[in-house]
């Protein structure tokens, strides 16, 4: 009988909450004015602002918390926003802001977020500020999530959308489909402001702003290409949709800037290619660097528009090493094995990256984990979350101890490998060997896949 009578009662309070909620929403109060603090924050370009006077007051807004040491999830939210910011073209700035607010204000100063900010080459405002005022803020616009479970994604990143002046607002992840959210902060957001002036098209906004990739595939691709997954019978050339997961990018690099040396080397593929399409050999069109960037991003773009997200790779329970530590004394025989290791693949500009693995002792004695090593990285540090001050931190370990009989895992929003200083970039597919070394002097070395995860 109890627990029936308890679920009773959490439903009425439920109830309640939902009645009051509706109830401020109608009012507009509980986003209203008074709401949000007015803190002062600092702009990457070191400016004083107000957060409600000057950053969201009457307008759309986009706000992330963000801090440029983090490893793993903040560099692909900052990527994909670029994205979105590419699809909004002029209006950004103009009738949408975008904020990035970060969490880590005693080392993001404006010139490390100004540094952050163009390696990415994002165009909306980054800021940091006092901590106290920035967890505030956090709490304010409920992204301060109080309890990380272990191994969750979930690592305080969460963006939210809203319309100061209508009172709306809603939580969103950064990572799903730029054009949704381009679409939702453009039309759904201002309440469709520009179509009822006087229905004129013209003057309405121009949401899409052509992106770069696109530009060169309509000029000098387009003859011999499409990029919609049906390829027409007098094709000149391969159909590209979905090219970005076929292939490696390296391959595809070298591909766009020299098809003729990729023949002439009788590569496999473009040999076989080569076949397939009636011996007719892509032209070399000199494309640069840059250009190739942007042409496989608009690629990517478009296939993730018209398929979706590359499918996750499968958790899968691979072994990567088995092996003896000899930490124990005796000739007792301890043995670790390291499970599941992967490192993410990061956008280009990324400074830092991270690694994970489950680490298995299934021996009598416990086993002390001193450093990881790779050449790939100028310096590696295992580090844990931490909470302070009710905020997820990492702090670094240096002594990383796996019980006997026990395991310990690395794994997205907790313990991590922090791989800083990346000296190439990583694709998917690539290894990267680490040597792990152990207190009783063991070094082992693994091969970690690299992953889009
Ligand atoms: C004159 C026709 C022509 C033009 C223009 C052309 N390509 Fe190609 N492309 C081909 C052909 C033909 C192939 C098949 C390989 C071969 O025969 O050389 C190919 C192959 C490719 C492939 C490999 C496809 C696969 O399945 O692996 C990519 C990627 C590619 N082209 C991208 C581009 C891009 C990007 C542009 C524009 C900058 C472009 N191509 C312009 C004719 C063309
Ligand atoms: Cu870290």
């Amino acid at each position: 009988m109890k627990p029936v009578r308890r679920i009773h009662g959490a439903v009425a309070l439920l109830a309640l909450l939902f009645v009051a909620l509706g109830w401020g929403i109608a009012r507009g109060s509980p986003w209203g004015a008074n709401y949000f603090p007015n803190v002062p924050l600092t702009t990457h370009d070191g400016k004083t602002v107000r957060f409600f006077d000057d950053l969201i007051k009457d307008k759309v807004v986009a706000i992330n918390f963000i801090y440029t040491r983090c490893p793993d999830t903040c560099p692909l939210e900052t990527a994909q926003l670029v994205r979105v910011q590419k699809i909004m073209g002029e209006r950004l700035g103009k009738d949408v802001f975008f904020y990035s607010i970060s969490i880590d204000p005693e080392h993001d100063t404006p010139q490390v977020l100004s540094e952050y900010r163009d390696r990415f080459n994002a165009r909306w405002t980054f800021l940091t500020g006092k901590k106290s005022d920035i967890v505030l803020l956090r709490k304010k616009l409920g992204l301060y999530i109080e309890e990380i479970q272990d191994g969750s994604n979930n690592h305080n990143v969460n963006m939210m959308i809203g319309n100061q002046s209508t009172g709306r607002w809603m939580k969103r992840s950064p990572f799903e489909n730029p054009y949704v959210l381009a679409d939702q902060l453009g039309n759904w957001l201002s309440g469709w402001k520009a179509a009822r002036k006087g229905g004129d098209y013209a003057d309405a906004p121009k949401l899409r702003n052509i992106p770069r990739g696109e530009q060169i595939f309509r000029t000098r691709c387009v003859t011999c290409h499409s990029l919609t997954g049906e390829e027409a019978q007098d094709a000149l050339g391969p159909d590209l949709l979905a090219v970005t997961r076929r292939r490696e990018p390296r391959w595809l690099f070298d591909w766009l800037k020299a098809p003729d040396q990729m023949l002439k080397k009788k590569d496999p593929i473009a040999m076989a290619l080569y076949d397939k399409y009636n011996r007719l050999a892509m032209p070399n069109m000199r494309l640069n660097q840059e250009e190739a960037v942007a042409l496989l991003d608009y690629i990517e773009d478009e296939t993730r528009r018209l398929i979706g997200a590359p499918p996750e790779d499968p958790p899968a329970n691979a072994v990567e090493a088995v092996f003896t530590v000899g930490a124990g004394e005796a000739g007792v025989a301890d043995v670790v094995a390291i499970m599941n290791a992967w490192v993410r693949k990061t956008h280009a500009a990324a400074k830092v990256n991270a690694g994970y693995m489950t680490l298995v002792n299934t021996g009598s004695e416990d086993v002390t984990l001193v450093r990881v090593e790779s050449d790939l990285f100028e310096s590696i540090e295992v580090h844990e979350m931490v909470r302070v001050d009710g905020l997820m931190e990492m702090r670094e370990v240096r002594n990383m101890r796996i019980p006997a009989q026990g395991q310990i895992r690395f794994a997205p929003g907790g313990r991590h490998l922090m791989l800083m200083g990346p000296k190439t970039p990583l694709s998917t597919g690539e290894r990267v060997a680490m040597t792990l070394v152990f207190k009783s002097g063991k070094q082992q070395t693994v091969s970690v896949n690299v992953a889009a995860r």
